[in-house]
């Protein structure tokens, strides 16, 4: 396999002008002609034109109407490659063939559930036609599409219908027109039965949107609140940032059958159908969550990623890590802010940290890669939305704004890079941005360590910031990056004190904003060493640092456990305040599993109990801030900080922590749980859904105690609720414990709802993730389950990879998790090679652990390494573990 170079980029020798697609779809093989106009860069150059093209029979090709003979072009099985095109513009026709219903990789144009659809992103368009499948290769495309109408009555592709009709022989078709340039990775066609849920959308200039849903039949009832979220995300994305929809249609269509979520597709998304359908009683707040983040997500790449795309994907952030950002502010601006960042910073801690300190560490820019799909991650995604908002915090929202209003009125139409958008954010605000630009270029996550000191003569407060970068894999040497810390000084009553000025390398430097003082400071730090001294401190202050988690980085202070109690209590800033929690959480959990790593007998500090208790019982917080200011970190979290991982014993302190909490809380954890049961119709809206939060996080700690009290309480609850945010969390709560009752539920909520996919899906993830001892036993049992389909990546998902996040069970000392795995990844690698390798990564740490685990993981590495036939995708995952 071939690894590809971000420095060896070079501009296209041919670019394309207007695309004309015709499908014939057919029940054995799919008919495709493509006729697109060719103009050389480089005006009368007639160098080798060189398509891409996997799994396509080529029938003919045609240069300006003339058919080519066999030696003025080759085909292998990557590429066609034409020998010497005529040296300007030209026409080229190409007819091939393609066969969806064998396609179980899923990219390109394949079947699901009956129905034709296709995914092009990253690089799926190469196995519909021959083409020069590169996100700067821009082009009009037309797309004629015909097929049978009775089974397949609906044709949809990009843009505008222009015509259709009926054919001989029960066939129709359709023709579709795209009045904007697009890569072809956007490129979409759809084919089937289906409906569509429809609404309509007058955007700020008067232009009326239609807007449809397409699912099949049955299902339109649970479009509903998708449909809700595209109009918020559309309106929404005009209040914020003045952009507006620029076509009369926007389809979503919603396919069982998807690799990834969702795809953006221009005007005719596809959707994974778990982040379309919902209703009340099969979805839960966090699927009506995930839905509303998703179709704004998709309606948001319409500006930042289609209008504006990226010259290669290497650039993949420029318009994910901006997206990702964006859906971010559309839900904190639909829900609560303060519990959105903490979601979000949680899964970064969860998920993005440990692949920056692992072997697949990459840069928000990656700089090499064998299966671009490999690098649709946390870092590009998550880290990248970082990287975006610290523009923000270093510009505020209006400078951050100017930016973005720049950088569409330079880059509209084009395909860009980082650096394009790095220098519309600078060059709007007349900014200095020293050496921000390493946050796309280092990989790593920085670990910042702040000491504190306060004069009590001078009045001064300082703060010492030293910085280092970890090495990662190829980048052993870090240069020191531009850290922004948000800041407040907190005085002995809890307020924040009033911030004008701050000296900095010896120059006092006002932070004062229109001669008022700020109550939240942003301290550049951009060197490996940096001190910032405030002066007119009356007294010894608390300071609260990296308000909002103003930077992606590991912060170390030297904050005493009063202190953080301290912040726990008072800050202003609701994320710190959250923070204070978990850092007093993570201190304890890391010394508990010292403690019983020695066989010591594990004691509760009391301080924290009763820190934990005064936030439950504080009426004046948020309900769902405090369902998260109760939740202790997770285990991943955890591990990443140790020396040497020990799932057992993480997940022993944190079962006891969670016991202990319940022991010595349950009057509190009663009556939160009866407080906030409700009998009122489901909505999604904040209140509800921070009721249903704490409420169902009371239960799960009760439940944990596996007392036949909160067992029946449980039941009580599962049998009463009305929607699935309670009935499910009532499951879970109850199958923390093994026992009959476990198994009678399980096999009731079954029952109940073994016709709705999405829900059966729900019922495996939650059976695989369990750590019960032993329960490969039982995820064995469920691979041949009647439900399961190893083709369906929801349910590798729920099934494969809700095991892997089972710290017992995926970890078990004997290897037998590892071993299955190892099994599962060979046979999934033949269906569908990018569920494959999302499934392999799950052993890229496997030099986190001891020895004994390590050998046993190894083992599958190497043996699924050296099995013939193994994909690319695979291939890069697990020799990059090795390596
Ligand atoms: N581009 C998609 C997204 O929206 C991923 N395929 O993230
Ligand atoms: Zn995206």
């Amino acid at each position: 396999p071939k690894e590809i170079f971000l420095k060896d980029y070079k501009m296209p020798d041919y670019y394309f002008d207007t695309v004309d697609l015709k499908f014939y779809l057919g029940e054995e093989k799919t008919f495709v002609s493509s006729k697109i106009t060719v103009f050389p860069r480089v005006e009368g150059s007639s160098s080798p034109l060189v398509l891409d093209g996997h799994d396509v029979k080529l029938l003919t090709i045609r240069v300006n109407g003339k058919e080519l003979k066999e030696n003025d072009y080759r085909v292998d099985s990557r590429h066609l490659t034409l020998h010497s095109p005529p040296g300007g513009t030209f026409t080229l026709e190409i007819a091939t063939e393609i066969y969806p219903q064998k396609n179980t990789s899923l990219e390109g144009l394949y079947k699901s559930s009956g129905n034709f659809c296709t995914q092009c992103e990253a690089e799926g368009f190469r196995k519909i036609t021959f083409y020069q499948d590169r996100p700067d290769i821009m082009a009009k495309y037309t797309c004629y599409i015909e097929a049978d109408k009775s089974l397949y009555p609906v044709l949809l592709s990009n843009g505008n219908l222009v015509e259709q009709g009926d054919l001989e022989g029960g066939k129709h078709f359709a023709i579709w027109e795209d009045p904007f340039k697009k890569p072809c990775y956007l490129f979409a066609l759809v084919a089937g039965q289906l409906e569509s849920r429809d609404g309509s959308f007058v955007t700020r200039s008067g232009q009326k949107v239609a807007l449809r849903i397409w699912t099949p039949s049955q299902d339109v009832p649970k479009t509903a609140h998708a449909m809700y979220s595209l109009k918020a995300a559309m309106k929404w994305d005009e209040d914020v940032f003045g952009l507006e929809y620029d076509l009369g249609l926007y389809n979503i269509v919603a396919v069982p059958d998807f690799n990834m979520g969702a795809m953006e597709n221009k005007s005719l998304n596809i959707f994974n159908s778990n982040l379309v359908l919902a209703s009340p009683e099969t979805a839960s707040d966090a699927d009506y969550a995930a839905i509303l983040g998703v179709v704004g997500h998709e309606y948001f790449h319409n500006w930042t990623g289609n209008r504006v795309t990226c010259r290669d994907w290497f650039q993949l952030s420029l318009k994910e890590g901006l997206t990702v950002f964006r859906d971010q502010e559309f839900s904190s601006d639909m829900g609560s802010r303060a519990v959105k960042r903490i979601a979000d910073v949680s899964k970064l801690r969860n998920y993005q940290f440990p692949q920056d300190a692992g072997p697949m560490a990459h840069p928000v820019r990656p700089h090499s890669y064998i299966k671009m799909d490999n690098f649709y991650t946390v870092t590009v995604y998550e880290k990248g939305a970082e990287v975006v908002r610290m523009y923000k915090t270093l510009l505020g929202s209006q400078g951050f704004r100017k930016g973005m209003d720049l950088y569409f009125k330079r880059h509209d139409g084009q395909a860009v890079t980082c650096e394009d958008f790095f220098a519309a954010m600078r060059d709007a605000n007349d900014a200095d941005f020293a050496n921000f630009l390493t946050w796309y270029s280092q990989a790593g996550t920085p670990i910042l360590k702040v000491t504190t000191s306060y004069n009590p003569e001078a009045h001064t407060f300082s703060l010492k910031f030293s910085q280092d970068v970890p090495p990662t894999p190829g980048q052993s040497v870090k240069e020191p990056m531009f850290i922004p810390v948000a800041l407040g000084l907190l005085d002995s009553t809890g307020k924040d004190m009033p911030l004008s000025s701050v000296y900095h390398g010896g120059i006092l430097q006002s932070i004062a904003i229109n001669n008022k003082p700020v109550y939240t400071a942003v301290l550049p730090v951009t060197k490996k060493d940096e001190e910032f001294v405030f002066s007119d401190i009356p007294e010894q202050p608390i300071p609260s640092i990296l308000r909002g988690y103003s930077a992606p980085v590991r912060l170390e202070t030297d904050l005493s456990d009063s202190d953080l109690f301290f912040l726990l209590a008072h800050d202003s800033d609701e994320f710190n305040r959250w923070e204070a929690g978990q850092v007093l959480a993570r201190k304890l959990m890391l010394s508990l599993v010292a403690d019983i790593q020695q066989n010591k007998q594990l004691v509760l500090n009391p301080k924290f109990v009763l820190g934990l208790k005064s936030i439950l019982s504080d009426s004046s917080l948020d309900k769902e801030f405090i369902a998260k200011a109760i939740t202790l970190p997770g285990e991943g979290e955890i591990m990443d900080m140790m020396e040497v991982a020990d799932p057992d014993a993480v997940h022993a302190v944190r079962t006891f922590i969670r016991k202990q909490l319940a022991q010595e809380l349950k009057e509190e954890l009663i009556s939160t749980v009866v407080n906030n049961r409700c009998s009122e119709e489901y909505v999604f809206d904040h209140p509800q859904m921070a009721r249903r939060a704490l409420k169902n996080i009371a239960l799960a700690y009760l439940a944990s105690l596996d007392e036949p009290e909160f067992t029946e309480l449980a039941l009580h609850e599962y049998r009463a609720s009305t929607n699935m945010t309670e009935q499910f969390a009532a499951l879970a709560a109850i199958a923390q414990n093994p026992g009959k009752t476990r198994d009678d539920v399980l096999a009731d909520f079954y029952n109940k709802w073994q016709h709705d996919f999405l829900v059966v899906n729900k019922w495996f993830a939650l059976q695989a993730m369990s750590d019960i001892p032993g329960n490969i036993e039982n995820v064995r049992k469920l691979l041949n389950h009647p439900a399961f389909d190893l083709r369906n990546p929801n349910k590798v998902y729920s099934l494969i990879g809700g095991f892997c996040g089972s710290r017992v069970n995926f970890h078990a000392k004997d290897g037998s998790g590892y071993e299955f795995l190892g099994e599962i990844v060979l046979q999934l690698d033949k269906l569908n090679p990018q569920t494959a390798s999302r499934m392999v990564s799950a052993f890229s740490r496997w030099r986190r652990y001891d020895k004994n685990r390590q050998n046993l993981a190894k083992v599958q590495l190497e043996k699924i390494l050296s099995t013939n036939g193994l994909s690319e995708n695979v291939f890069e995952i697990a020799s990059k573990s090795l390596a």
